[in-house]
């Protein structure tokens, strides 16, 4: 519920910082754990989008597991590493193991700046303010993926996105309060399964729309980018299917399509979007801002956040605590 207010200090923190400028021919590498490694799938398509520098996101598991195929030799990159807590064991051990290469510089995003990964890391933007007792990443995942972006629009200098972005607190703040809206959603579905369905920056957001409902209520549940939904995983939809579809400008014609052959097929359908698309679908939720979509994607969180608190509440479960799951992963 405090994720809007947290997200003003956050804004005042990158506003602040000291933004290096790195060559245009470095590659950018985000990288983190869970749900961490879902902020990095969005924020590298923002980061990409923005300045122009080509971005990819990997788990940080694959940088000490598979180094030759993440790094390619003589390039030079810029590791982003995410995490809340800064001590999960593999965000530690892929920051040790190029700590010594000349051709890598390394930025920590987290919410804890005395752990060991901002110890590690050449820079870091710290966001100590985000303090959670929750099992569960959820005011962590907004504000981290909202630092990157200002941290991204900043880099590039652009105006425009740092105009948009400014606008992102008071907007996350409204979406908030309105995304107890999935309090009837949730008491009025009957669902067996949840599908999460984005497309570019909203990937991320569709695979930790996914996470937040298993950790919450273990309920099996996918993801895809929108249009590979057709592609084979169609076939699971019957009546007791939920599809959570995260529309855009961009893909509103597409989504249109997708929608009308989920509901042909029985499944419910719940549409988050924009004024701008007129989308037909048993639950339509309108963000209500003029921002752009790579801008407006974190207003979306809170919905699918509450979607999975509300279930887990219907399950007669506690959220803050999933089976088999403690706030950091140490192998
Ligand atoms: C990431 C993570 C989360 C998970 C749980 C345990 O940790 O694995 O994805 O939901 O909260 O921690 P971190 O590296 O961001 O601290």
């Amino acid at each position: 519920m405090s994720q809007g207010n947290a997200s003003e200090k956050t804004y005042q923190i990158v506003s602040n910082m000291n933004i290096p400028k790195e060559n245009i021919e470095v590659n950018y590498l985000f990288t983190g754990c869970g749900t961490s490694y879902y902020i990095a799938i969005s924020a590298a398509r923002y980061f990409q989008e923005i300045t122009g520098i080509q971005a990819n996101a990997v788990p940080a598991s694959e940088i000490f597991l598979h180094e030759k195929q993440v790094f390619t030799p003589h390039k030079r990159y810029r590791v982003v590493s995410i995490s809340r807590s800064g001590t999960t064991s593999e965000i530690i051990t892929a920051l040790k193991a190029i700590k010594h290469r000349e051709n890598i510089s390394t930025l920590a995003v987290t919410c804890n700046s005395d752990a060991e990964m901002a110890q590690l890391a050449d820079d870091q933007i710290s966001l100590d303010h985000i303090s959670e007792k929750s099992v569960v990443m959820t005011q962590s995942f907004t504000n981290m993926l909202y630092a990157i972006q200002l941290y991204a629009a900043r880099f590039a200098e652009n105006t425009e996105a740092l105009k948009e972005l400014k606008q992102v607190p008071k907007l996350l703040n409204e979406n908030v309060s309105h995304a107890h809206v999935m309090k009837d959603i949730v008491q009025g579905a009957k669902a067996e399964r949840f599908i999460f369905l984005g497309a570019g920056i909203y990937n991320g957001l569709a695979k930790e729309g996914t996470l937040k409902l298993k950790e919450m209520t273990q309920t099996e549940c996918e993801s895809y980018s929108n249009l590979e939904f057709r592609h084979g995983p169609i076939s699971i939809v019957d009546e007791e299917t939920v599809v959570v579809l995260f529309s855009t400008t961009k893909m509103s014609e597409i989504d249109h399509t997708l929608l009308h052959d989920i509901k042909n097929n029985g499944g419910k359908t719940i549409v988050i979007g924009d004024l701008a698309t007129d989308l037909t679908a048993d639950h339509v939720i309108n963000i209500g801002s003029n921002l752009s979509d790579e801008a407006r994607a974190t207003l979306y969180i809170p919905y699918f956040q509450l979607l999975a608190y509300y279930q887990s509440i219907k399950l007669g479960l506690n959220p803050d605590q999933p089976r088999n799951l403690n706030q950091v992963v140490k192998i």
